[in-house]
């Protein structure tokens, strides 16, 4: 670990401000808060700062879809998201939107300092634009004909069936999915941001570690195609930020929404003067800055906006985490298929820390997609969390209450398997940090049966029936509460609530620090439900209503 006296800032990629939260998005900021939480409670100072992706096309057409202006729609979404984060226990310090009259600052101060280092050139360029509606098409809102494959239908960027990439100018019969009409061609002047010219600032950086191996393998392929410069620029109408000395032209919502990674960090230094925002972006910063983003949107982060950072002298990124898709069934979990699950659809059947759990179940620190099946999900919390963890605790406080006043033994009287536990604590620490979350719900699980396995050998309903035994009964259901103890300590950055709870029921705060200090001669509380079954009929409800 480095100087502890350092700052993590840590982000998540911006939800769009059109839609509501989904298990997509919480795949990774579950995947975020599970690592920061396991920081703070190793003591780190870490800072978590996320921001509603408020511009562009699509946020506009929508609001006008609605009937409502774009600032309306955005600032009732924001109002949603920021319920569905809490709902399962993502606390931002900040919680932004790139419509920000900070962030508006700060893309005009970037894009000023890219001028003049005269990084930003204008280029006239054609684009697709619809008769109709008066509106340049972007590569989404158009489709026609492949030129390479005459596949049809395909997007104005690439094609589905033979890969070909193309400019949207080159499709053959293309149709505006805005108006049905078939477009123009028409040239405007776009201002672009001169990539290039990082090439070989870039080649070091990606290879120095910032980024997981196999996404520096996509990155350095690109990097050998050679870069474009990229336009950073949009015609009206768009919904954005005006880009300064120019008329109707707006920044691109790629360009403003990485910048809104400073722009949130810098409204948050202004409510907290304890954090200075000039030693934490400069270049000799000895902070550190990680993005969480999910593995679609590698090349804007990794090449763009380091680009940018460096162009304006910034620090740049420590390491940038990309995860894969979340599948559900199967299939990407899409809008267009249906297979979007809201957090208020998830909330309706189960709880958020089950989820939490089982994504954690399945995290790691590659970018392979992963699966939900809500069969297995249940299947999961049921036996590893319901019948071993807590059963643990359940069947160890059950005589704890009838014999011994809920008081635990003043000695520890196994002491290789209470050390067994603490020594797993080792490699707990590293799956944590290298987030290996998987590693850790394997080595909690495990840890889980040996407690249990432990209380099944001893049998301590049969030794309570002897009075010379009541002794060693004590000293094992004080043991099975301390061994539940520890298994609750890894289990926090997981499973917060649960361990709220338990921390309740053990009478006492739970923390990493104290793991090899177990509970002696300590009054608990009585034990009470600390988790309900999933019932299998739920799933089926669920599995038939989305
Ligand atoms: N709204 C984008 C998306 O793909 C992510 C924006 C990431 C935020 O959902 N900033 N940057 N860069
Ligand atoms: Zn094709």
């Amino acid at each position: 670990m480095k100087n502890s006296t350092d700052t993590m800032l840590v982000t998540c990629a911006f939800p769009y401000a059109n839609g509501d939260i989904h298990l997509g998005h919480l795949l990774e900021h579950i995947q975020a808060d599970i690592w920061i939480r396991y920081y703070r409670m190793k003591g780190r100072s870490v800072i978590f700062i996320c921001s509603d992706d408020a511009h562009g096309t699509a946020i506009m057409l929508q609001a006008k879809k609605m009937k409502i202006n774009p600032e309306r729609l955005i600032e009732n979404v924001y109002q949603r998201h920021r319920s569905s984060f809490l709902k399962f226990s993502i606390f931002h310090d900040h919680y932004s939107s790139t419509h920000s009259k900070t962030n508006e600052k700060t893309c005009k101060k970037i894009f000023n300092i890219l001028k003049r280092k005269d990084l930003i050139q204008e280029k006239v360029i054609t684009q697709l634009y619809d008769v109709k509606l008066n509106i340049f098409l972007s590569d989404r809102f158009v489709r026609g004909t492949c030129p390479t494959c005459r596949a049809k239908r395909q997007y104005g960027d690439n094609c589905e069936i033979c890969g070909a990439i193309y400019d949207a100018t080159e499709l053959l019969n293309p149709v505006s999915e805005l108006s049905n009409s078939s477009p123009q061609i028409k040239s405007s002047k776009h201002l672009f941001f001169k990539l290039s010219y990082f090439s070989e600032f870039l080649k070091r950086w990606v290879n120095s570690g910032t980024v997981q191996a196999s996404v520096a393998n996509h990155l350095n392929r690109w990097l050998a195609m050679g870069l474009r410069s990229w336009n950073i620029s949009r015609d009206k109408p768009y919904f954005g930020f005006l880009i300064p000395g120019y008329v109707d032209k707006f920044f691109y919502v790629w360009m403003d929404a990485p910048i809104g990674y400073i722009s949130s960090f810098k409204e948050l230094c202004n409510e907290d003067d304890k954090i200075n925002f000039c030693n934490f972006w400069s270049r000799q910063s000895k902070h550190e800055l990680y993005h969480f983003i999910g593995k679609d949107i590698v090349y804007f982060h990794s090449l763009f906006w380091p680009a940018i950072l460096e162009g304006c002298d910034y620090r740049k990124p420590t390491k940038i985490f990309a995860h894969g898709y979340l599948k559900f069934n199967g299939s990407k979990l899409s809008k267009s298929k249906g297979t979007i699950i809201s957090v208020d659809q998830w909330l309706s059947y189960f709880d958020s820390d089950s989820l939490r759990y089982y994504l954690a179940s399945k995290l790691s620190d590659t970018i392979e997609d992963i699966e939900i099946n809500v069969y297995d999900y249940a299947y999961k919390i049921n036996s590893d969390i319901v019948n071993n963890i807590i059963n643990l605790a359940s069947r160890s406080a059950s005589f704890l209450k009838k014999h011994f006043f809920n008081i635990l033994s003043d000695c520890i009287i196994e002491k290789s398997i209470y050390k067994n536990f603490v020594d797993k604590s080792i490699e707990i620490d590293i799956s944590f940090q290298e987030r290996k979350f998987s590693l850790v719900v394997k080595a909690i699980r495990n840890l889980s049966d040996i407690a249990n396995k432990y209380i099944n050998t001893t049998k301590p309903w049969i030794l309570i029936k002897q009075k010379s035994s009541r002794n060693y009964v004590h000293g094992i259901c004080s043991l099975g509460i301390n061994l539940f103890r520890i298994l609750m300590i890894f289990l926090k950055p997981i499973m917060p609530n649960l361990v709220r709870k338990s921390e309740l029921f053990l009478n006492t705060p739970l923390q990493w620090t104290q793991i090899n200090k177990p509970l002696l001669n300590h009054k608990i509380n009585d034990f009470s439900c600390l988790y309900e079954r999933i019932k299998i009929s739920y799933v089926d409800e669920f599995m038939r209503k989305i």
